[in-house]
């Protein structure tokens, strides 16, 4: 029974053919052998000691490294070793020891907070301060829990708005802060790093502030139909934009308030993401184009304005998996990996209407792995093991340089782009690594992943 049933799905599923060179077989299919998860893990752990080789060589003491022209790029005046920081839980659950050695020294002795520049509160929170906890959370040593301290300590100026909302950016130093008009992500993507500081240091402060920045975002949501739109005035509150989506702006919105729910037990974060993701799949879900998409709204009246989706979009099958609703999560998986597939890896944006890209360039995203590890966990199905090991090979294939990763500037002609951005260590690889690793290394239902992918241990009660 079940073959010819499969074989029908496939026939009417062009989707799950792997069309581009070298891949013949299908991914639903059983004609493959076994994907081999040990040494597919092998292979990512060393993608990942090529990257850092590459940092460590080139632009050691930096955030960044340019994997083409081989040099250092900093985000500000001075370096916050963004690569190492973000980079680092990613090598202990990798096992990498003396690089997590390296790593952990440089960040130990030199990573310094007291700078006079204006950082992103929602890069800063998600990259440095979701880093530096997870690295106390799974290395132990308290110099990391302190640096988080710090950093949250001068990152809270940025929360004293008049809605409570953050400003988007915040100086380091005198904490003065600027950027009034925000969007839902750079509001409500701070409880995770914040509600487990205020664990592990007892301060219920941070608690509240991130909770009550995420309410208040809440609390501005349509009336007509539950949505959010896409960009907000922190001082009074008002929509500015209100375009809906799940994409860039807003994703990890939604993503926080289902983590921030299961970590933290949280009901009013349960009762928001109960609420928001029946209007999201009521106003955004759409099924017109041949499987299931999550396109653009207007948010009061939920008329559509976009056939748009993109490789951020990507993360919200995981989400889908994680809130129980798998039905959804595996549809929407199949599509991310149809727009991986369209030219060999995926876009920035497609107009998922015409299948046609608008955006080529591919930044080494990590959102399409993530779901796909999210799906493999909770379906075991051989396919999503054979997706990651697609998506791996066509970085390995187009975004290898002999000194890093690159990003792909169109992946129309595959172009290389010289970043090689942090969440590829953090993420990208840390993802294809857990999938092909598995619960050995990390019980995915013992934590709860940032929007950066640092794991934050569950702890009952
Ligand atoms: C990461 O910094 C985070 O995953 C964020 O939520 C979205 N963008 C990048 C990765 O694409």
């Amino acid at each position: 029974m079940k073959i010819p049933v499969l074989l029908c799905l496939l026939a009417l599923v062009p989707a799950f053919s792997c069309q581009h060179q070298g891949h013949s077989s299908t991914i639903a299919g059983g004609q493959d052998t076994l994907v081999n998860k040990a040494a597919m893990a092998a292979e990512v752990r060393d993608a990942f000691i090529h990257a850092w080789n590459g940092y460590v060589k080139y632009a050691w003491g930096h955030d960044e490294l340019m994997p083409l022209s081989k040099q250092a790029h900093d985000w500000n005046p001075h370096s916050l070793l963004m690569t190492p920081v973000d980079g680092y839980d990613t090598m202990i659950l990798m096992g990498l020891k003396s690089q997590a050695d390296s790593a952990k020294k440089l960040i130990l002795d030199s990573l310094d907070f007291n700078q006079d520049f204006y950082v992103s509160n929602f890069e800063t929170t998600i990259r440095e301060l979701g880093g530096l906890i997870a690295a106390f959370e799974w290395d132990g040593d308290s110099g990391f829990l302190k640096k988080a301290t710090g950093l949250a300590t001068r990152l809270m100026p940025a929360f004293r708005s008049p809605t409570g909302m953050p400003y988007r950016y915040v100086n380091l130093s005198t904490g003065a802060t600027r950027g009034n008009i925000s969007n839902p992500a750079e509001v409500g993507t701070m409880l995770i790093e914040y509600g487990t500081l205020s664990r592990l240091t007892g301060n219920p402060r941070y608690y509240q502030v991130a909770k009550k920045a995420m309410m208040t975002l809440y609390g501005r949501r349509s009336r007509i139909t539950g949505l959010v739109g896409s960009a907000i005035n922190v001082n009074n509150g008002k929509w500015i934009g209100k375009e809906s989506s799940i994409g860039g702006g807003t994703d990890s919105y939604y993503e926080y308030l289902l983590k921030s729910a299961i970590l933290f037990g949280d009901t009013d974060c349960r009762n928001a993401w109960d609420h928001s993701i029946i209007a999201i799949n009521r106003y955004l879900a759409d099924t017109t184009y041949g499987g299931l998409w999550y396109g653009h709204c207007e948010m009061d009246s939920g008329k559509i304005t976009g056939t748009y989706y993109g490789a951020l979009d990507a993360f919200f099958a995981g989400s889908l998996a994680l809130g129980g609703d798998l039905t959804r999560a595996e549809q929407l998986q199949a599509s991310n990996f149809r727009m991986w597939e369209l030219a060999g890896i995926e876009p920035e944006s497609l107009d998922y209407a015409h299948m046609k890209i608008l955006d080529g360039t591919y930044e080494l995203r990590p959102e399409n792995l993530e779901s796909c590890y999210y799906l493999y966990h909770y379906t075991h199905a051989e396919k999503y093991l054979r997706m990651a090991k697609i998506m791996f090979e066509s970085i390995q294939r187009y975004c290898r340089t002999d000194a890093g990763y690159a990003a792909v500037k169109d992946v129309r002609n595959m172009t290389p782009e010289d970043i090689m951005d942090s969440f590829f260590l953090a993420e990208t690889l840390k993802y294809a690594y857990l999938i092909f690793a598995g619960d050995k290394v990390l019980h995915f239902d013992q934590v709860i992943f940032n929007t950066e992918a640092h794991p934050m241990k569950r702890i009952p009660g």
